[in-house]
């Protein structure tokens, strides 16, 4: 039998990609803010990676798009009538209700969930807690939709529990895999598993960031990791992203620091107290895990936080070949900013496995603030494991080029704020929703969910509600 890898599920970036600015604190998305974007681009970029890691013999799948607009939450909004008048009464009240429903942002999968492989887990199952994503409005309308995804995906319950996310408030805050980091030697045995928190929401006294939120708070990581069964005494750190940080646009952790296997990377300025809480994983690490830990911390002087920010170093994919090195697969953005492409190449002389450095292309995602680790959630399966997970989902030749015929069929090349505004988009959004179901051989009924018992809804209550 195979013994298990980690595979890489990226998310599928949906027809209604666009810049909206919704992401206070990020950046980016505050950047281009209103910018018209280019749907069909952004998808083939986000596919052309996968084909890349695919190729390189590394675990490759894909997670569908939620449907989009998000009828529930006009719904809930307090919009009513035909999904075409949900629409207009939307943007007419508020474009920013409009945008928060028309949102791809299900697209960064490494904020779907916190996934911790069975080998870490008291009951042996592969543990997957959506994330509430109860910061930001559009965000947190994912976590129901994507609970469901997920269970359809991941779908033997002898193998993978996929729980309920978090109850949704500012407690219990939690952005999934994007504040989580897993080190191991090997996917299939036992690791550790870091949770980096934000911030701490009964600790009044502990640091929190000034300007911008933190997003996931230490409450909500010490809940995931009770859920998933973790080793709380042994196996499992919880530190604290840095609030400077976060203020200077650091809004996940996977943007100050990214790890996979025995190898971390971190800004020298990613944790509070950095210096003792990596000495406690390196105590750690040899409690646990076998062979060297390698931590590469990258001082500020040589790559001050605005050029980590705006070139998404952090947020490269640390990938493990199956020749034994590693690859940092990093955003183009990186080879553009001079102390980054410095970092890059200091990185990879550094004496880990990380022996090759890759760029690409990823400019649409990245307006809005999502680099190639965004784009990605790990999964570690072993083969009995992918024997109960979908089988469409797994990427082939064959899912490529389908799936690009269906991007070229079915996205536009431009979307403007105002285009939210057109009805024709909702039913072009149904239709590929439904012919994606049957490229990745998905139930269309449990990917349109929402958006069909909404419409019956509106229907049924009738247009004396809709007035
Ligand atoms: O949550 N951007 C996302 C980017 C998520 C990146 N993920 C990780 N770092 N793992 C966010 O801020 C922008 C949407 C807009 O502005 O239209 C947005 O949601």
């Amino acid at each position: 039998m195979m013994s298990a890898r980690e595979y890489n599920f990226d998310g599928l970036v949906g027809p209604t990609h666009n810049y909206a600015g919704l992401s206070w604190g990020n950046v980016a998305s505050a950047m281009h803010q209103n910018a018209t974007a280019n749907p069909r681009a952004a998808a083939l970029e986000g596919l052309a990676k996968m084909r890349r890691v695919a190729a390189m013999g590394i675990g490759q799948a894909v997670l569908p798009p939620l449907a989009r607009p998000n009828l529930r939450l006009l719904h809930e909004l307090g919009f009513r009538g035909s999904p075409g008048e949900m629409i207009e009464r939307a943007g007419k009240s508020d474009p920013v209700l409009l945008a928060a429903a028309y949102s791809a942002s299900s697209m960064w999968t490494a904020n779907a969930a916190t996934v911790s492989p069975a080998a870490d887990c008291a009951d042996r199952r592969t543990h997957f807690t959506p994330a509430n994503l109860a910061t930001l409005l559009h965000r947190s309308a994912e976590a129901i939709d994507t609970t469901r995804v997920l269970r359809a995906v991941f779908r033997d319950e002898r193998r993978f529990a996929v729980h309920d996310s978090l109850p949704g408030c500012l407690v219990l805050s939690d952005e999934g895999a994007a504040n989580h980091t897993r080190l191991c030697s090997a996917d299939g045995s036992r690791g550790i598993e870091l949770f980096v928190a934000g911030r701490s929401a009964f600790d009044r006294s502990a640091a929190a960031p000034a300007l911008y939120p933190a997003r996931q708070t230490l409450e909500a990581s010490q809940a995931v990791a009770r859920r998933h069964q973790l080793d709380l005494e042994q196996a499992t750190l919880f530190f604290q992203q840095n609030p400077v940080v976060i203020d200077a646009g650091v809004f996940h952790n996977d943007v100050i620091s990214v790890g996979r296997g025995n190898v971390l990377l971190a800004h020298e300025l990613a944790f509070i107290d950095q210096r003792n809480r990596l000495d406690e994983l390196r105590r750690m690490w040899d409690q646990v895990c076998d062979g060297p830990l390698e931590i590469v911390e990258i001082a500020a002087r040589d790559l001050p936080v605005a050029d980590a920010v705006s070139s998404y170093l952090f947020n490269s994919q640390l990938l493990s070949r199956p020749d034994g090195g590693m690859t940092l697969l990093c955003p183009q953005e990186v080879a553009e900013t001079p102390t980054a492409h410095a970092a890059a190449r200091k990185i990879l002389a550094a004496g880990t496995p990380i022996d090759d450095l890759q760029f690409a292309d990823l400019r649409q995602s990245m307006r809005n603030g999502g680099g190639p680790a965004c784009l990605r959630l790990r999964v570690v399966l072993d083969e009995v494991d992918r024997a109960g997970c979908a089988p469409g989902v797994f990427w082939t030749e064959s899912l490529d080029r389908r799936l690009t015929a269906w991007v070229q069929k079915h996205y536009r090349e431009s979307l403007a704020p105002e285009d939210l505004r057109d009805p024709r988009l909702v039913d072009e959004c149904q239709a590929a929703i439904e012919s994606l179901a049957s490229i990745l051989q998905l139930d269309h009924g449990m990917l349109l969910a929402d958006h069909v018992s909404t419409a019956s809804m509106n229907r049924a209550a009738g247009m004396s509600e809709s007035q």
